[in-house]
């Protein structure tokens, strides 16, 4: 297994792009959660991935696993908790205006994530495990988890990817600070827009791993290099930072340079910005070189 990822998979309702979600009557099922859509990435790219995870005994336990089997993705340790529900997310989906995006995930089945259900096995043999602030900010025993997988991580001579993931509507910016903030310093690769590094009130320079920064004009950097970001109709810009975070991983996990890594993470942001849903735009490996190609032909 080349990555690990864990995190929460929801049952992502969508509502028809353009309607807002209280007028809309059309929905589209797929699945949400930040680190599945990086595994989808990675998956969709070639790469061995597999996620933690747990869901509800419940249609969409089932329904999210079975699209998250579909795309490749392994799910042998997915743990099915028959007292709790899978998390739901209803959002709509605009190019501009801001996205309405409800969460019914309080006690959710993945909420319940426990240090003593991660064992070593689950980590044996990954290059990455891939980690975001939302797992620690559903509860506290999901918050012991987290820093359980980076123990584990680290034993498995595995590198820890994670992406600071800030939502306001899971905690306040104290609580994101007094949970998430310390896992920065504990990471090989943070991905992090500059908004959440000052939220989180984190000096980039303090942190002893890669940090790419997301900026706020959307160019992003790394040791010194920047990429701008490439020139697409945007239509839903939900999932960008997963897919540059899948197509910036899949770059390292190739041993490509950071300036190669950091052209393809902006590409697959670019390709998935310009669908509705988190996922849809995620390239394989010939529609990212395709794009790539065409992006170069521009003089991007
Ligand atoms: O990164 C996209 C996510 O916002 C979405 O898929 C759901 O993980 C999610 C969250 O907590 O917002």
């Amino acid at each position: 297994m080349s990555v690990v990822v864990c995190g929460e998979a929801m049952l992502l309702m969508l509502a028809e792009p353009g309607i807002p979600l209280e007028r809309a009557t059309a929905f589209r099922r797929s699945v949400a959660g930040a680190e599945t859509n990086v595994a989808t990435g990675l998956a969709r790219l070639g790469h061995e991935v597999s996620w933690l995870g747990r869901l509800g005994a419940d249609p969409a336990g089932r329904s999210v696993l079975s699209m998250l089997r579909a795309e490749g993705i392994g799910t042998r340790h997915t743990v099915t908790d028959p007292h709790a529900p899978t998390g739901l997310l209803l959002r709509d989906s605009h190019p501009s205006r801001a996205i309405d995006v409800q969460y019914y995930r309080a006690g959710s089945a993945a909420s319940r994530l426990t240090p003593g259900e991660l064992v070593p096995e689950m980590v044996g043999g990954a290059k990455f495990v891939h980690v975001t602030g939302i797992t620690p900010m559903l509860s506290d025993s999901a918050h012991q988890a987290t820093l359980r997988l980076f123990d584990l991580a680290r034993q498995a001579g595995a590198r820890v990817s994670f992406d600071p993931n800030i939502r306001l509507k899971l905690g306040t910016p104290e609580q994101w600070r007094e949970r998430v903030a310390p896992l920065l310093g504990r990471a090989d690769v943070v991905l992090a827009g500059a908004d959440e590094l000052e939220l989180l009130q984190v000096d980039p320079a303090t942190l002893g791993g890669l940090v790419v920064v997301k900026h706020r004009d959307k160019s992003a950097g790394c040791a010194g290099l920047r990429q701008e970001p490439f020139q697409v109709p945007v239509t839903d810009p939900v999932g960008a930072g997963d897919a540059f975070a899948a197509g910036f991983l899949s770059g390292l996990l190739r041993g490509e340079p950071y300036e190669v890594c950091l052209r393809e993470a902006a590409a697959v942001a670019a390709l998935v910005v310009q669908c509705p849903n988190d996922t849809d735009g995620l390239p394989d490996r010939a529609g990212l070189d395709r794009a790539l190609a065409a992006f170069t032909e521009a003089g991007e």
